[in-house]
């Protein structure tokens, strides 16, 4: 799981800039690839919500904890660009019993997705955790505690996954060491 030629060494502990922390963000729609073309949910953040120092971050990939808490609102169906139409539930379906309020393992991609020739920049974070239902219009408070590689293009979707999945591990693997695991307590209201 190490070794690819784009992977930045991860230090013992966060190092500067790390750790970032973020206020509660509103979780935003994108185009519905993630989940669908990938099979790989992120939970979009719109980038003007964030703050300089983590706007300023080179394009890549960075690992963190999450925290999501659902607003009181009604639920709302709104249009992507492209027409097609999401449910806005604002989080009303999230599970204190399922963990799903928890402070979990992120892993964030800061980027143009190049694979798919996008012109603008965007966060999107993947949970590592199973949700029984999607959480459009819910919030996310989430901190940055590395990095682990530059944002690449691919050939093929798979080369994609297969990358976002050693990213996963990575994370998980650094986010249960000692001096990275404190790190959760930041998230604690
Ligand atoms: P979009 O392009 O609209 O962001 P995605 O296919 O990336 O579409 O799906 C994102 C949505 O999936 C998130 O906004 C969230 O509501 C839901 N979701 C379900 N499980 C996860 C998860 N483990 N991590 C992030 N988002 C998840
Ligand atoms: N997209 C890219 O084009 N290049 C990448 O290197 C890349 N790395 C990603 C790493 C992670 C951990 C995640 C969650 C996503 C990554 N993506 C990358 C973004 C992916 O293209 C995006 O999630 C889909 O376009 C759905 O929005
Ligand atoms: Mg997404």
């Amino acid at each position: 799981m190490t070794g690819r030629a784009a992977d930045f060494p991860i230090p013992d502990k966060p190092s500067a800039p790390f750790p970032l922390v973020t206020g509660y963000c509103n979780i935003v729609c994108g185009f519905g690839r993630g989940s669908a073309e990938l099979g790989i949910p992120t939970a979009n953040v719109p980038v003007q919500e964030l703050s300089k120092t983590i706007n300023g971050l080179q394009l890549g990939v960075y690992f963190g904890f999450a925290k999501i808490k659902a607003v009181d609102h009604e639920p709302e169906t709104v249009s992507r660009n492209n027409g097609t139409k999401v449910k806005m539930n604002y989080g009303r379906f999230l599970s204190r019993e399922n963990g799903d309020l928890d402070i979990l393992p992120v892993v964030l991609s800061v980027g143009k997705n190049p694979f798919y020739d996008n012109d603008f920049k965007t966060a999107e974070l993947y949970i590592v955790h199973e949700f029984d239902n999607d959480f459009y219009g819910a919030q996310v408070k989430f901190n940055i505690l590395g990095y682990i590689r530059p944002e690449l293009n691919y050939t093929t979707k798979e080369a994609l996954i297969q990358d976002i999945k050693i990213d996963i591990k990575t994370a998980l693997k650094v986010l249960n060491t000692e001096n990275y695991k404190v790190f959760r307590s930041q998230l604690a209201d």
